[in-house]
This record gives structure tokens, sequence and C-alpha cells, in this order.
């Protein structure tokens, strides 16, 4: 290993104990395909597209190319006023992937910047057609969409909320629907759960729907530690959705471009939603881009209503050069190597692997949905999150990333992956859980 160039400490670490990684750091130093390699040197198969994002695997050669084209010929356009081909080429490709009349595409940089933008369009939405009162917002529990005020305040995560205020006013939370008891060891969806997409009845009975703008969940929840939708749960919510006038957005900044073996969950779960929110994938992660996809009526009463800018909102990055030509090239290697049919044809094998983990010591619970997994470990008493960390720090020695969320380990590797990193990645699982105590 060669010796640091750098000071670990300036540096303020997001979502990490930075004392506890800054005494014992962790630093990966360049990536290729399925792996990393670490500071010391040593190969670390990627079981979480980094986070849940590199999808067509790391460094691949046409994206690198094609960033570096584009790098040399525009580097950056003003967004206001003026445009350039590669964001409408790649709005045409996402509209093209997404499902039914799912087809005009807003970008930011983020998905909490998309999430922030669905939520203002959906506000803006019912103003713009003459329902102004629909201004409530309906999240879920454990939902985790973005860092953003709007995001935290629609998400679900309590330590992500706790230390900032009242948040945005008028928004209610649906249950979660992960429940041990009921669907513990489930493979893909629990049959038990969906009557729970009946507690937004019980909202809309409290504020009428006249009030309420817009529905947003994770088709599959992530980011808590995959949480995968009872069987017509989704259903069901679009239903109520549809009776009240209420707008239902997927936030697919996880489940997007390929997860689940379709180009969106709502594809996979044949639910449509209004908008969907995407990042992360979209670029495989190479540069940052989020956005949000709308569908045809929504994006048309924008434009027909007064004449002038339709939306006051937009990013100085929307849609930035950089980040459409890594999009581009990255939908471009999605279709011509096939890695969503990839992912859907791997699905069964890894639901069996992941499910070979069900009876070790600790775990409480095995989920798996198209190439998404969670494995629950019980807490230790008094002492939430330490048996997960462990869990992952031993991976890594082992020559393993994982993720870890509270005491559940997430994996969801990139898309260009084989029945032999499966064999690793749940080999290594496997030994590490029986080891730890
Ligand atoms: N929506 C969803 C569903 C997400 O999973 C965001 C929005 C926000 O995206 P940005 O690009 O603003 O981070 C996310 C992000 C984890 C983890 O370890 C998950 C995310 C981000 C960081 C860590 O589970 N998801």
């Amino acid at each position: 290993m060669s010796p640091r160039d750098y000071d670990l400490e300036p540096f303020w670490m997001p979502f990490t104990a930075n004392r506890q990684f800054k005494a014992a750091p962790r630093i990966l130093v360049s990536a290729k395909d399925m792996h990393y390699t670490s500071e010391d040197g040593r190969k670390i198969l990627d079981s979480t597209a980094g986070l849940w994002c590199v999808n067509a695997g790391h460094c691949r050669e046409p994206i690198v190319r094609a960033i570096r084209t584009q790098a040399e010929t525009l580097d950056f356009a003003p967004t206001f006023q003026m445009g350039h081909p590669g964001a409408f080429r790649l709005a045409q490709t996402i509209a093209h992937l997404a499902p039914g009349d799912l087809d005009h595409v807003f970008f930011a940089n983020s998905g909490s910047e998309a999430v922030d933008s669905a939520l203002k369009i959906a506000l803006a939405y019912h103003r713009v057609r003459g329902e102004a009162s629909r201004t409530r917002l309906i999240g879920r529990e454990r939902a985790y969409h973005g860092v953003g005020f709007g995001g935290i305040s629609v998400g679900g995560m309590t330590p992500n909320r706790k230390a900032f205020g009242t948040l945005l006013p008028g928004v209610d939370h649906l249950p979660h629907t992960h429940n041990l008891e009921k669907m513990a060891n489930s493979r893909g969806q629990p049959d038990w759960g969906a009557h729970l997409a009946d507690e937004l009845e019980r909202i809309v009975a409290l504020h009428d729907a006249s009030n309420i703008a817009a529905v947003i969940v994770e088709p599959v929840q992530g980011s808590t530690g995959v949480v995968v939708p009872p069987k017509g749960y989704l259903q069901r919510l679009r239903a109520i959705c549809d009776k009240h006038g209420i707008l239902l957005i997927f936030d697919e900044v996880i489940t997007g471009f390929g997860r689940l073996g379709k180009a969106f969950a709502a594809e996979y779960f044949d639910v449509m939603p209004d908008m969907i929110t995407f990042a992360k994938g979209v670029t495989s992660a190479t540069v940052p881009m989020g956005g949000v996809i709308v569908r045809k009526p929504v994006y048309d009463a924008f434009m027909s209503g007064p004449d002038g800018i339709e939306l006051f909102h937009g990013y100085t990055y929307s849609g930035h050069p950089l980040a459409a030509a890594a999009g581009e090239a990255t939908l471009a290697l999605y279709h011509e190597e096939r890695l969503f049919a990839n992912a859907a044809s791997l699905a069964p094998y890894f639901e069996d692997a992941v499910h070979s983990l069900v009876g070790l010591p600790n775990v409480v619970d095995v989920r798996n949905i198209g190439l998404m997994a969670g494995i629950e470990l019980a807490p230790r008493t008094g002492k939430p999150g330490a048996r997960g960390y462990e869990a992952l720090v031993r991976c890594f020695e082992a020559g393993l990333l994982t993720r870890v969320t509270g005491d559940t380990l997430a994996c969801s590797p990139p898309l260009i992956l084989t029945t032999s990193h499966i064999d690793q990645i749940f080999g290594t699982i496997a030994s590490v859980i029986k080891e730890i105590a």
C-alpha cells in the first residue's frame, strides 16, 4: 500500500459514523466491471452496485468514451432559454423505455432533486387545473426519498427526520408493509398485506380528497432494507388514487433501469403511476443525474395553461451535457448487452441463493425480488445495528462489498453479474453470518 497523499480529517462524510470510519477507513481506489480495488490492493466483489446504482458495471468503456468525447465537445450549455441535443435525445430514449404514456422527462441531478421536482409538479399540476386546494402529500413509513426537505417530509426513516424541525406541513404517512410474523422468508411478493393500501382511504376520509395532491411510494422500498410490496398492494393504491383524483408517484430511483429485470418497476408490477422519479442507474452512476417522467395528461395540463414559463422550477445542471452523454451511452449499453433480460433470467438463481441463508444463526428474514435482496439479522440486545455493521466489516475483509441498514444486509449487484458471482456473494455472507455472534 502506498502512503496516503491526503488527510482523512477535513472531509465530513455523509451517512457515515465519521469517527468510527476514520479510525479504520475502508478506501476504494479503482473499479472495473464487478469489482472494486481497495487501497491495500484487494479485489472487492461489488454486491451492491455501489449504492444501488452502478447497474452497467464499473468503468465500462463505451460510457467512459462518451463522457470523454462530450467533455471535449460541449462542456456546458445554459439550461434556461437554451438547449443542447443530448438532453432531448436522452429524454426521448427514457420516454420510450417508460411504459404507457409516461412520455415527458424533466431532468435533475440526484434522486433527492427528482423527488422535490415531482412533488412540486404535483402541486402545480392541480393548481393549473383549478384545484389549488390539493396541497397535501402522502408518503409512507420507512420510505427513503432522499434528503431534501421534500424527501424527508414524505420519507419515513426516523433518523433522517428527527433532527430537522417541522419539515413540510400537510404530510401524512401510510403504514409500511413489513411484518415478520406474516411474511418472513417470502420469495418475491408476500401474500399478506394488500389491505394496508386501504389506509389511504382513511387518510382521504380525514382530509377530504379535494385537499390531497399526491401519494409517493417506492414500489419496492430499498434503503430501509428491501421491503417488497405485498401482492395486489400497488394495484390497490392505484385504484384508490384514481377514485379520488390523487396523483400516484413511484420513486424508482433504485428500481428503475433494470433492477427488477424490466426498465421500470411500473412495468414489472403492471401498475401505471402518474410520475416516475429516477436517478442512479440512468447513468450507471458515472455522472450524477436524476429526473421525473411525467404522464402525458400531466404535461398537457401545463401546456394548456397560461402562456409563458409553465413551470418555475429547474436547476443549473438540469440535463447537463456530461450526464446526458453518460445516460445515452448507459442506456445503449443496457440495450446492446440485454442487461435487463440478464437480470430477469438470473433472478430465480439469485432468489435460491439468498434463501439458502434461511436458518443460519440470527437470520430472522430473507426477502428478495429481481436483483434485490435483504437479509435481516436479529439485533443484539440493547445494541441495534451492531450485528449488521460487524457483518458488513467482515464481508469487506473477506472481499465483498455489501450494504447494511440497521441489522439488515442488502444486495443489489450490477446487472452484468453471473451465477458464479452470486455464489461468491452468498457464500461469503453465509460464512460471515456463521462466524459472528
Ligand atoms: N429515492 C430513493 C428511492 C432512493 O433510494 C433517493 C431518492 C435519493 O437519491 P440521491 O441521489 O439524492 O441520494 C434515493 C437514494 C442506502 C442508500 O444505502 C440509498 C440511497 C442513497 C444513499 C444510500 O440504502 N438512495
